[in-house]
């Protein structure tokens, strides 16, 4: 049996991560760590509580002492960390508590396992650094993706300070031989994200019959994945990827903002549906793309959700749960 320390496990990919893992590693143990900021909503996860193999703990990556409490008390053989800000809307609005959570909660997270780790003396121990596509910054033509040796080129303070993370996990690794590895997943969708992103935004402005808003001509383009398929390429590096190693997760699904507001419209049946161009994000990120063929061949993984099936699956489970975002 392995224990597993989930941070961030109440927010959008961390919940759908725990809910697959429980299913598809029947022995295992997850220990939820989360603050519960306005992202992490415990409801994501109520159909776990009766659940042995698993349990909650609020609390802040930030906090040293008692981040370290609980890993003495649990033990845990892996470590991913999940927790994060991760609007970049909210960023740019203001960027202090990125730099706090998403650099300054990594490096604890990092002294704090370097530490407890180091006297134990276990040769098994795992962190995994959950980070994004956004790291490498913006491509302007259609025709490039971003490999692992990229240079890391954020452009927003979100990005940044995710890029900043990644930088102090690399350190760690190098300097201290630490048994880390990151990955950079492309945008998800699916089931629990916050409406404040893009694609639920649409889907909630659409059932409202209200307009759906797009930032300045609706070309940017996305990488869509879905989050189980990210949830699995997560699992697949944490149990048979590299230490030291970083690996890209992407599906090769990429759509413009206007084409996908208008494909959530035509699944919804309201093709005549408003779209209203609004001012655009500044910096806003032209195009991302990830070369994901690292995972593939060395891992083994690929995605199993086709984007429309996939996009009409979430649609459905936002017209089925209105309560959880109609508040
Ligand atoms: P989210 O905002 O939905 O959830 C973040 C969770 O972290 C919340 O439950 C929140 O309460 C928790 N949290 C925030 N600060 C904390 C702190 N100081 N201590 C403990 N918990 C804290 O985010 P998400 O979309 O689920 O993203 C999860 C991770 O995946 C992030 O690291 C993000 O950068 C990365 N990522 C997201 C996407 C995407 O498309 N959403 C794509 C690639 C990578
Ligand atoms: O109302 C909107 N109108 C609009 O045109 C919103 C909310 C967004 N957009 C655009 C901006 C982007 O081009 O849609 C695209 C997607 O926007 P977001 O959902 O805010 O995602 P993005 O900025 O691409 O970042 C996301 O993917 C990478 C996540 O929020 C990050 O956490 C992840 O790292």
């Amino acid at each position: 049996m392995n224990v597993i320390l989930v941070t961030g496990g109440a927010g959008f990919i961390g919940s759908n991560y725990i809910r697959l893992f429980l299913q598809t590693n029947k022995d295992d143990k997850v220990i939820n760590y989360d603050k519960l900021t306005y992202a992490g909503n415990i409801e994501n996860i109520q159909d776990l509580d009766s659940n042995p193999r698993y349990c909650f703990v609020k609390g802040d990556i930030c906090d040293e002492k008692h981040f370290t409490k609980i890993i003495k008390e649990y033990d845990p053989d892996y470590v991913i960390n999940f927790a994060a800000e991760s609007h970049v809307d909210r960023s740019i609005d203001d960027p202090s508590i990125f730099g706090d959570t998403n650099i300054m909660g990594t490096l604890n997270i990092l002294q704090c396992l370097k530490n407890f780790w180091k006297k134990s003396n276990d040769q098994n121990k795992k962190f995994l650094q959950i980070s994004t596509d956004e790291v490498y910054g913006s491509l302007e033509n259609d025709d490039d993706s971003f490999t692992e040796s990229s240079l890391l080129m954020p452009n927003s303070p979100y990005s940044a300070s995710k890029a900043g993370a990644d930088l102090m996990v690399r350190a760690f690794v190098k300097t201290y031989g630490f048994p880390a590895m990151i990955t950079r997943c492309s945008n998800n969708y699916g089931p629990f994200q916050n409406a404040e992103k893009f694609i639920p935004s649409c889907i909630i402005k659409a059932l409202k019959d209200e307009a759906i808003t797009i930032y300045g001509d609706g070309t940017n383009i996305r990488e869509w994945i879905h989050v189980n398929d990210h949830c699995a390429a997560i699992t697949k590096v944490l149990l048979k990827g590299k230490l030291g190693e970083v690996y890209n997760i992407g599906s090769g699904d990429e759509v413009s903002n206007i084409e996908m507001a208008r494909l959530i419209l035509k699944h919804l049946g309201k093709e005549t549906g408003r779209i209203e161009k609004i001012t655009d994000r500044p910096g806003h990120d032209r195009r991302y793309a990830l070369d994901s063929k690292k995972i593939a061949g060395e891992l083994d993984w690929k995605c199993s959700y086709q984007l429309e099936k996939g996009i009409k699956e979430t649609i459905s489970w936002y017209q089925n749960n209105r309560a959880w975002w109609d508040k």
